[in-house]
């Protein structure tokens, strides 16, 4: 189905509105980008789409659908259903969701937060628990890895875009990825998919 008219509103350092961006030029998407740092998430208008003043968010003709997961669904069953991104397969199907749910708590918590901290300054949040989360998240994924390819099934799932920016950013937050080798190969596979692009450092 050809897409009516795509607009993304997020920013270009959220690792929230890259997996969507990504997921967008990997099914080569065109969409139209509004910057909405958080003078603009705070307005009323920015609200009426958002009433949680989060980004991202996607406009796809009338429709309006915040969080970035939720955009992903939308996008594999809407612009390429029936392919592995989101697969059928009752295991895989729940893999990719118990990895949708992990980049929505640990890892967001965790590593993303720590990057956040370490660029931008306080998150509320101690710098302890953010490192222990990410150091949970990153051994689970480092065995998942040593598995197989891809998080959640043998090829690339939606689990792998939802993950992906914030293990890969995860040292800008003081978090290395040197005692997981199995996890830097993965990021290595995600960066050779077929028009791959990258969040700015
Ligand atoms: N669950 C949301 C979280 C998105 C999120 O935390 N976005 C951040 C930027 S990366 C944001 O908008 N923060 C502003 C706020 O929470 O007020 C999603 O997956 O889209």
């Amino acid at each position: 189905m050809a897409p009516s008219s795509l607009t993304v509103h997020g920013m270009a350092l959220s690792g929230h509105t890259h997996r969507v961006e990504l997921f967008l030029h990997l099914l080569g998407l065109p969409y139209r980008f509004i910057d909405a740092p958080a003078p603009v998430r705070e307005s009323a208008e920015f609200q009426r789409i958002n009433p949680l003043g989060q980004i991202p968010v996607l406009q796809d003709g009338e429709l309006v659908l915040a969080d970035s997961n939720a955009i992903l669904v939308y996008l594999a069953k809407r612009y390429a259903p029936g392919s592995g991104w989101l697969p059928d397969d009752p295991v895989e199907a729940a893999q990719v969701q118990r990895w949708l749910s992990l980049a929505a708590g640990e890892i967001a918590f965790g590593p993303a937060k720590a990057r956040v901290g370490a660029r931008w300054g306080d998150t509320g949040m101690p710098a302890e628990l953010m490192h222990k989360l990410a150091d949970k998240v990153l051994g689970f994924m480092e065995a998942s890895l040593a598995r197989q390819d891809f998080l959640a099934a043998p090829e690339p799932t939606l689990a792998d875009l939802a993950c992906y920016a914030y293990i890969a950013h995860a040292p800008e937050g003081g978090v290395s990825l040197a005692p997981y080798p199995h996890v830097r190969s993965w990021i290595r596979r995600i960066q050779a998919l077929p028009n791959f692009v990258p969040m700015p450092e």
